[in-house]
Parts: C-alpha cells; sequence; structure tokens
C-alpha cells in the first residue's frame, strides 16, 4: 500500500524549476570538491518526526494527516515501517534514525517491547535489503516514558537505572543487527531541576558507568558503530549535563571516555546553548570529535527547541565549511532531526520541507567548498596571525618562550608591531559575495 500516493520520486530540476516536487540545488551525483553531493551529504530521515510525531504541542493536539492513523498498536507500528521506506525512497534519503519507541509500542512489560522491537527489527531488516537504505544512528529513548522523571543514567532509582541500561542493550543488539553505522545518546533527562535534591557526583559518575558498561557490552557483541554524545544545554530538564560541546568533552575526557565517543551536534540545541551552531562543530572539530550532526535550526523569537527545517542558507554554508574542513563526517551523516509545523499537516508537507532542507545544504555545500578552494578565509586568518611564524611568536608556539624571555624580549622591544583590523564586515560581505554568486 502506498501512504504517499500523491508525490513521485523526486528529482533534480536546477535553480530554475518551478516543481515544488523537485529539488532546485540537491543533485545527489554532482561532484562537489572530489565527492558526490550524496557521499558528503549522507542525509538521514528522522522517524520520529516524520512518521512518529502528529503535530501535538503543550496547548492542542495532533493535528497530521497521516495514513497509517488508521491502525493502532503493533498494526500501525508496521505501517509506519511501509511508509517509511516509500518516503526514503521517493526522497532520495539514503539514511534513516530512531529511538526504540519510535518504531515499535513498549506494550506493558519490558519483555513486551523487547518483542514488540523484535517483530519490527525483522521489518526493517527486509526493508533495508530491498531497497539499499541503511541506518545511520539508533538510539533509546529513555526520556518520555513517566519512570524517567528523575533521569536514566542519572537517576536517583537503581531500578529505573537498571531498565535504562536494559533498554541501551537491546539498543545495541538492534545497531548490530541492523548495521547502524552510529549509536546516539541523547540525554533526555540527564540533568536536574535544584541542587537541593540532587547529589550531581553520584549522578555524573553513574551516567560515565553507564556510558563504560555500553561499550564493554558494543565490544562483547561486535557493535562496530560509533559512539555519539548529542550535547544539549536545557529542555526538558533546567540544566543538562551535556550542556554543549565543550563540557561533553570535557566529561568524556574526565571519565576516559573520549576515545569511545563523538558527538552528535544538533544546531538548534546549539543556539539555545548560546552558540552559533559553527562554533559547536568547531569546537568538536579540533578535538577530532565531530561524528555527526542533527540538522534543523531554532527561532530567534522563541526559546525553545523548536527543531525547523534548516533554511538559513548563511548558517548552511557557515555549517559546511566546518564539515569538509573536517574532510567529512565519516561514519555519521546528516540527519533531518526537524519536523513540519503543525499547521503544516498534509503528509506532502513533509516532502516539501525534505527538499527545503536538502537543498539548503546542498547550497551551502557549494558555496562553502568555494570558499575553501579560493582560500578565502584561511589567508586571511594565517596572515593575521602570521607574527607566530617567525621570531618570538615562532619560540611561543615551539614551547620554547618562558615568562622570563617573554619579559626581556619586551623589555628590550622599541617597535611593538602595530594591531591590524581584524575586517570581520569585509569578511562577511565576501562571504555573502560568495553566497550569492556561487
Ligand atoms: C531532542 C533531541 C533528540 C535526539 C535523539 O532534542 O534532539 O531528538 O536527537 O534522542
Ligand atoms: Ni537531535
Ligand atoms: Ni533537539
Amino acid at each position: 500500500m502506498a501512504y504517499f500516493e500523491t508525490v513521485g520520486k523526486i528529482k533534480y530540476e536546477g535553480s530554475r524549476s518551478t516543481n515544488p516536487y523537485a529539488f532546485k540545488f540537491y543533485n545527489p551525483e554532482e561532484v562537489v570538491a572530489g565527492k558526490t553531493m550524496e557521499e558528503h551529504m549522507r542525509f538521514s530521515m528522522a522517524y520520529w518526526h516524520t512518521l512518529t510525531a502528529g503535530g501535538s504541542d503543550p496547548f492542542g493536539a495532533e493535528t497530521a494527516i497521516r495514513g497509517w492513523d488508521k491502525y493502532s498498536g503493533m498494526d500501525k507500528a508496521k505501517a509506519r515501517v511501509e511508509a517509511a521506506f516509500e518516503f526514503m525512497d521517493k526522497m532520495a534519503l539514503p539514511f534513516y534514525c530512531f529511538h526504540d519507541v519510535d518504531i515499535a509500542p513498549e506494550g506493558s512489560s519490558l519483555r513486551e517491547f523487547y518483542a514488540n522491537i523484535d517483530t519490527i527489527v525483522d521489518l526493517l531488516e527486509a526493508g533495508m535489503k530491498t531497497s539499499g537504505k541503511k541506518l545511520l544512528w539508533n538510539t533509546a529513548n529513555m526520556f518520555t516514558n513517566p519512570r524517567y522523571m528523575h533521569g536514566a543514567g542519572s537517576t536517583c532509582n537503581a531500578d529505573v537505572y537498571a531498565h535504562a541500561a536494559a533498554q541501551i542493550k537491546k539498543g545495541l543488539e538492534v545497531g548490530k543487527r541492523l548495521g547502524a553505522e552510529n549509536y546516539v545518546f541523547w540525554g533526555g533527562r540527564e540533568g536536574y531541576e535544584t541542587l537541593l535534591n540532587t547529589d550531581m557526583g553520584l549522578e555524573l559518575d553513574n551516567i560515565a558507568r553507564l556510558f563504560h558498561m555500553a561499550n564493554d557490552y558494543a565490544k562483547e557483541i561486535g557493535f562496530e558503530g560509533q559512539f555519539l554524545i548529542e550535547p544539549k544545554p536545557k529542555e526538558p530538564t533546567k540544566h543538562q549535563y551535556d550542556f554543549d560541546a565543550a563540557t561533553c568533552i570535557s566529561f568524556l575526557q574526565k571519565y576516559e571516555l573520549d576515545k569511545v565517543f563523538k558527538l552528535n551536534l544538533e544546531a538548534n540545541h546549539a543556539t539555545l546553548a548560546g552558540h552559533t551552531f559553527e562554533h559547536e562543530l568547531r569546537v568538536a572539530r579540533l578535538n577530532g570529535m565531530l561524528g555527526s550532526l542533527d540538522a534543523n535550526q531554532g527561532d530567534p523569537q522563541l526559546g525553545w527547541d523548536t527543531d525547523e527545517f534548516p533554511l538559513n542558507i548563511y548558517d548552511a554554508t557557515l555549517t559546511l565549511y566546518e564539515v569538509l574542513m573536517n574532510d567529512g563526517l565519516g561514519k555519521g551523516g546528516i540527519n533531518f532531526d526537524a519536523k513540519v509545523r503543525r499547521q503544516s499537516f498534509e503528509p506532502e508537507d513533509l516532502f516539501l520541507a525534505h527538499i527545503a532542507g536538502m537543498d539548503t545544504y546542498a547550497k551551502g555545500l557549494k558555496v562553502a567548498a568555494k570558499l575553501i578552494e579560493d582560500r578565502v578565509f584561511e589567508d586571511f586568518i594565517a596572515k593575521r596571525y602570521s607574527s607566530f611564524k617567525e621570531g618570538i611568536g615562532a619560540d611561543v608556539v615551539a614551547g620554547k618562550a618562558t615568562l622570563a624571555s617573554l619579559a626581556e624580549y619586551a623589555l628590550n622591544n622599541e617597535n611593538p608591531r602595530k594591531n591590524e583590523s581584524g575586517r570581520q564586515e569585509m569578511l562577511k560581505a565576501v562571504l555573502n559575495q560568495y553566497i550569492l554568486a556561487e
């Protein structure tokens, strides 16, 4: 059965096309900086936003019209699998991602949940075989069920902690079976509301213990996916422990997990943390920990994780710039952790939104590749820091300088170098020029 009968396969028609159901910039086969667009992007569908969510918000019920909603329970879960492969095929999305609860109902016990997962994973495995679609990552939802009110790895309840471990164990087994390229940990409720009732030290230690157990189990069963942590500063808890890239990296280093994990960075989480997305990507890249992207964007007028489809070409350019400078995302990819607005309730909107996001990133990729090819920023930056290439600056970089040697130099320096302009406005204008011209 077809769930998206009104839409055919989305094809590339070029920037002059007026067909809303066509790519204007995303041409999967087009080679940019030595690789096809498809290889660069590794675009992925988020099961939860596309198949599971229905457009409810804290003030209103679901609005979305979805063909599978005529079913319930496991029948609905099975229908969603069919719809997922139809959507990925028509949308030219090579990858997908899911939480355990997105694909199968929890039922009334952990045993039943395991059995439901197994049934659906059989279908996913078969669908992947015929379609060639791949699993970018899977994860365990350890935040929606009321049992996780105090957290999962950070809970005060050891039985809840054990339940979380059981979900992760199953998640790794599923990931292995489906050949997941990564396994994600987003600390949905790993944080706190008030220190008055919180043992922060124990909570952090326990999260790290859970990660070590997950790593041990992955080795034991031969799961080869890359582990990823997804930072987010707040929401649902007031203070999330995985605040941002830098916080996650220091946590991983402290608990000797930094060789095991990379980061899955999400644009809207970056802006919630008061950073730009490119800041987060740069921090991860410099630490060799840029793993994968959750592509979306926030709304400057709203203070929460609105998960809008990424449409800002300026941000997309700087995002793809970091990806290219990282020499790609390796096992990672670009997952649309993005949802259509509640008013965009028709099934067609799912296509239109993904087209918009994929085109924006495709254009961003082309502009970023050109900027790098022309060494626009690299040459400027190299010149800006050139005083560290020679003389006293070179001594600093080589680790040869001491406070005493620098003081001696400063005392005798009759002609200190003059500061030069950072030329920020000019550089931003050049960036605009590339976006508009490319
Ligand atoms: C929520 C997160 C979530 C993760 C996966 O804000 O983005 O969707 O990507 O658990
Ligand atoms: Ni996310
Ligand atoms: Ni998010």
